[in-house]
């Protein structure tokens, strides 16, 4: 699929705000992402962008925007930042290089623009961009009550910056999706986002809650974003039923919440007022825990049976007890299998009922320091006892702001540096890791010994051979 515009080759000029700056907004990712074929995840919207362009267009400050994933190639990048004064970015750990390359970019076409920057990179890593200088302000943190300040009068911050936050996203406003970029590809439904396979086109993506209050050692976000309240219930539907309504006919939803299967109470309420309220019950992706379906089978079977929660993405990670608790997972083999179980059941009976069955999205790590091949081999057995599921396998990745993460950083064994993270799924993250013996694995090499462990007809190695992805 190929855009309809030829990017880069005539830049529009800079907008001035109101006040007379020219501010760029740059969308980051890899280029060639809104030109070339891509996967889906890598195309999807960013509601860090969305939210603050929302809320400084509420308030009067106008924003131009540029895609990374709109370049054909870097060479194109210098016209499209040039003669602006202030350059706006989310960075996470993952788009780093890229914001990196963008702030120097930016600084040879533009001396005196200022980069003005935020989002998890920069707070999590803030030491690692402070001594860049092309950085000029960095704001670790929440920026929802600190954006229209800082870009209108950015010399009266520190160069590091403690952002503030709402304190519900039920403050937040309901983000404006036609200031997200336009990729202008024919099988893009903007300002909703394409389909990844996890239900129909056109998806809405939405949060409903920010910050998972666990503390595994490969996430732990509750230690760097502060927790906030919940968007309400009715917030959500009418969100929903609103694109649904302008945008739409919507095909299915996407919860982002890093946890969706968290406060029973609110759990509740979706189970007894998205099935009545939302103008289609859109079937959806959200995250749980095996730990909290085990601990609340009954709400957990309403959810899928009622609201049509049908793709399941639960962080197993591991099948092996020793994994699973150098990871401070909290949750047993015994959770994940009992979890697999109850899935299953309800699957079947579905099934029998002539209605869809819902699946998992089965969260899985390897290559975990510490991993021996016999825990491996128990994990590729625990996505076997899977009767329905889209197996999502990675190797672990030492991401900064994780205590796993900062360890493995601070003992010079990561791989991932700010000129390259990663950027094929199979890519080497760490020091010390047999990435041989689990490239094998993945295509298959151990399946006699896998199935070993199993009773009756196991699955072959095609449930996880080519189902690696980019982590
Ligand atoms: C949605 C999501 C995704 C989507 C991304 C879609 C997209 N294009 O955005 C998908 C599924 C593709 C994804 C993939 C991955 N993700 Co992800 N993802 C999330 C999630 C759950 C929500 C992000 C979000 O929308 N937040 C809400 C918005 C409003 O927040 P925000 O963007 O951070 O912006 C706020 C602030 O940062 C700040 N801010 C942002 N920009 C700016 C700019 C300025 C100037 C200022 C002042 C402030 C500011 O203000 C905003 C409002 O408060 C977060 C966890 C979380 N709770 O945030 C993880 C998270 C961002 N992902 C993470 C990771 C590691 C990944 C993956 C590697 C796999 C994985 N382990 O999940 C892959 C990598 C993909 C790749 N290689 O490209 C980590 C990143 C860690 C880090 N150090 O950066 C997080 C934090 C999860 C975690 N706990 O580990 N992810
Ligand atoms: S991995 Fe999942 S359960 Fe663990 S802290 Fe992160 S979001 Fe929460």
């Amino acid at each position: 699929m190929r855009s309809f515009f030829s990017f880069g080759k005539n830049a529009p000029a800079p907008k001035a705000s109101s006040d007379g700056i020219k501010r760029l907004w740059l969308d980051l990712g890899e280029a060639g992402i809104f030109v070339y074929p891509a996967g889906a995840h890598d195309r999807w919207q960013d509601h860090g962008l969305g939210l603050l362009r929302t809320i400084l267009r509420d308030k009067g400050v106008e924003t131009d925007l540029f895609s990374l994933r709109s370049l054909k190639n870097w060479e194109e990048l210098p016209k499209r930042l040039a003669g602006y004064d202030q350059l706006i970015m989310n960075i996470r750990s993952y788009w780093y290089p890229f914001a990196y390359k963008a702030a120097q970019t930016f600084k040879q076409v533009n001396p005196n623009g200022l980069v003005i920057t935020g989002g998890m990179h920069a707070t999590v890593a803030p030491h690692e961009m402070e001594n860049v200088p092309e950085f000029d302000y960095i704001c670790s943190g929440p920026g929802e009550n600190t954006i229209v300040d800082l870009v209108r009068d950015p010399k009266a911050f520190p160069r590091k910056v403690l952002g503030i936050g709402a304190k519900s996203i039920a403050d937040w406003p309901m983000m404006d999706r036609t200031l997200w970029p336009n990729p202008k590809l024919k099988d893009f439904p903007w300002p909703l986002e394409p389909e990844c396979g996890w239900g129909p086109a056109p998806v809405a993506t939405v949060i409903t809650s920010r910050v998972c209050p666990w503390q595994c050692v490969f996430c732990n976000e509750s230690s760097y974003i502060p927790n906030m309240g919940r968007k309400s219930v009715d917030q959500v539907i009418d969100e929903l039923n609103f694109l649904d309504e302008h945008y739409g006919p919507l095909g299915s939803v996407v919860i982002h919440d890093s946890m969706f299967f968290q406060h029973p109470p609110w759990l509740t309420e979706w189970v007894e007022k998205y099935p009545r309220k939302a103008r289609r019950r859109w079937p959806y992706w959200a995250a749980g825990r095996s730990d909290t379906v085990r601990q609340w089978p009954e709400l957990f079977e309403a959810l899928v049976r009622e609201t049509n929660w049908n793709i399941i993405s639960i962080g197993f990670e591991s099948g092996s007890d020793r994994v699973l608790k150098i990871l401070n997972k909290e949750c047993t083999a015994e959770d994940n299998l009992i979890a697999i179980e109850h899935l299953n059941r309800i699957g079947d009976d579905m099934e029998r009922a002539g209605q869809d069955p819902p699946s998992f999205w089965a969260n899985i790590m390897l290559g975990v320091p510490g991993e021996r091949p016999e825990d491996a081999f128990e994990t590729m057995r625990m996505l076997k006892r899977m009767k329905r599921v889209l197996p999502s396998i990675s190797y672990y990745a030492p991401y900064p702001g994780s205590l796993l993460g900062y360890q493995l950083i601070a003992e010079g064994k990561s791989l991932m540096s700010k000129e390259n993270y990663h950027r094929y799924p199979n890519d080497e993250k760490l020091m010390g890791i047999d990435y041989k013996f689990y490239n094998d694995l993945m295509a298959g090499k151990y399946d006699g010994e896998i199935n070993k462990g199993l009773n009756g007809n196991a699955k072959g190695a095609e449930l996880y051979a080519g189902h690696l992805i980019k982590a």
